[in-house]
């Protein structure tokens, strides 16, 4: 079965699928109708398909442009489902502009963004899962991204949707039962149909949780470093990047925006976030940058409070670091991080660090307390990473939660409003298709892939 799209695609598209630059091999892929035509004026000669063959490529008036390796993919067996032509010749721009100029002239056009996977999916090679894991693959930037993306390929999250689909089909052909044969054992049907529109919201609650975990691998758990001007934030944020990128000084308020910089610990990426000191002011920039700190608070996976341990021998509920505490949303979020102890009593250090688990002694200026901050987030992204073997970017989650508040607008108990629960799941499922792109509008596909780049 081809997408409704299928009708539309009549040319041939031409575009350098290697990195621009220059490098020992550059590939140049075609795709299309006029590929063996193409094949034939640049080799001069037809190939064979799924075979390398090792020649000169021929330009406009019969010069050599290069020489190098020809494949030849017959359609329907390629990666576009049409015929493919790659020529692998040396991969200097120059020559790679040359052979793409030349497959112009034989009559393909430059390729948009993405209109290789684009043709894929159109042709039913591909569902858009993984036609976008193809895309974060080659995007990922750790380990752990690499590896979901394969998941995406792989096909786990579309075999998750498919039995989830399934399941919507079951239920709603026992609605249109229901519906049409309403006498019948109504109240046994009713028990039944309940149970399975509970089962089905808990499955893509459940769903919904696990995805939002997955993004964060990909884009990093944010953590939020806050507390009183001068207590050490923009050092403790160099401490954790290893260079400087926060200018430290000994004047309060000296950072007054939010500065982000990254770290990897076991291949997560942290985001790291410096925040203004937070404290009251009449200064107008200092204000601006309290308030972008609050709005960081609000967004923050977690939150890292420094306090200046020479300042908070006697603390005590007055304390302004005590104040912002008690200002945050979500206590559990919190690590407190007492900085500066080398300023205080070594024993006072010694009974912090034994008896209170969230509170993290250290010093920015000799590191003592660095490495063991560093297990503490280890072991917090660990809470925040509990994931299947599966993979959703931030458009599969969208559409999830869409699908979810649907479900969950319906009162279920008013059975008797039966024709609109059938409605409901109807549109629920037709949401959720949209995900795999068997139910996709051509306007979302073109934004999908505009999103990737030129020769995927
Ligand atoms: N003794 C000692 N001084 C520190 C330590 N960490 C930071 N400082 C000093 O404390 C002062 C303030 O450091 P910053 O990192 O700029 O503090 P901040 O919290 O970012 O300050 P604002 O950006 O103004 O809110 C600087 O003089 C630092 O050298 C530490 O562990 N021990
Ligand atoms: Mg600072």
């Amino acid at each position: 079965m081809y997408h409704k799209l299928f009708t539309k695609i009549k040319d041939t598209i031409t575009a350098q699928s290697t990195p621009s630059g220059r490098g020992g091999i550059g590939i140049v892929r075609v795709s299309g109708n006029k590929v063996k035509s193409i094949a034939k004026g640049i080799l001069g000669f037809q190939p064979k398909p799924r075979y390398a063959h090792y020649g000169s490529f021929i330009g406009n008036k019969y010069e050599i442009i290069d020489e190098g390796i020809a494949l030849f993919f017959l359609k329907p067996h390629s990666l576009t489902g049409e015929d493919i032509l790659e020529i692998q010749s040396h991969g200097g721009p120059i020559i790679i502009d040359y052979i793409i100029e030349r497959t112009i002239n034989l009559g393909a056009r430059l390729a948009r963004p993405g209109e290789f996977l684009e043709r894929a999916f159109i042709n039913n090679k591909i569902d858009l899962i993984k036609a976008e894991g193809i895309n974060d693959l080659i995007e990922a930037n750790s380990r752990i991204a690499a590896q979901n993306a394969i998941y995406c390929i792989q096909g786990n999250l579309s075999n998750i949707l498919n039995t989830l689909i399934k399941e919507f089909i079951k239920l709603r052909i026992n609605l249109e039962y229901a519906i049409n044969f309403p006498d019948e054992n109504i109240d046994f049907l009713k028990y039944n149909i309940f149970k399975k529109f509970s089962f089905l919201k808990k499955n893509l609650s459940n769903l919904l949780n696990k995805s939002t975990q997955n993004l964060k691998i990909r884009e990093g758990i944010n953590v939020v470093i806050i507390g009183q001007p001068n207590v050490g934030k923009s050092s403790l944020l160099n401490a954790l990047t290893e260079k400087e990128s926060a200018i430290v000084t000994d004047i309060a308020g000296t950072t007054r925006d939010v500065i982000h910089e990254y770290i990897y610990i076991h291949g997560i990426q942290i985001n790291l976030i410096d925040t203004a000191g937070l404290c009251e002011t009449l200064n107008t920039v200092e204000k601006i940058g309290i308030k972008r700190a609050w709005t960081e608070i609000k967004k923050a996976d977690h939150i890292l409070l420094v306090i200046d341990a020479s300042k908070a021998i006697n603390i005590n509920l007055n304390h302004p670091s005590i104040k912002i505490l008690l200002n945050l949303p979500d206590l559990n979020k919190i690590t407190i991080i007492y900085n500066k102890i080398d300023l205080i009593n070594p024993q006072i250090n010694e009974y912090l660090s034994s008896s209170i688990p969230t509170i993290i002694p250290l010093s920015t200026k000799n590191g003592v307390g660095i490495e063991k901050l560093k297990i503490h987030l280890k072991k917090i992204m660990k809470l925040n990473t509990i994931y299947g073997k599966f993979y959703t970017n931030r458009r599969h989650i969208n559409v999830i939660e869409n699908a979810l508040k649907i479900l969950e607008k319906n009162k279920i108990k008013k059975i008797d409003y039966i024709e609109l629960l059938a409605e409901d799941l109807r549109y629920a499922q037709n949401i959720i298709s949209t995900i795999t792109g068997e139910f996709t509008s051509e306007n979302l596909l073109n934004e999908i892939f505009n999103n990737f780049c030129i020769g995927k």
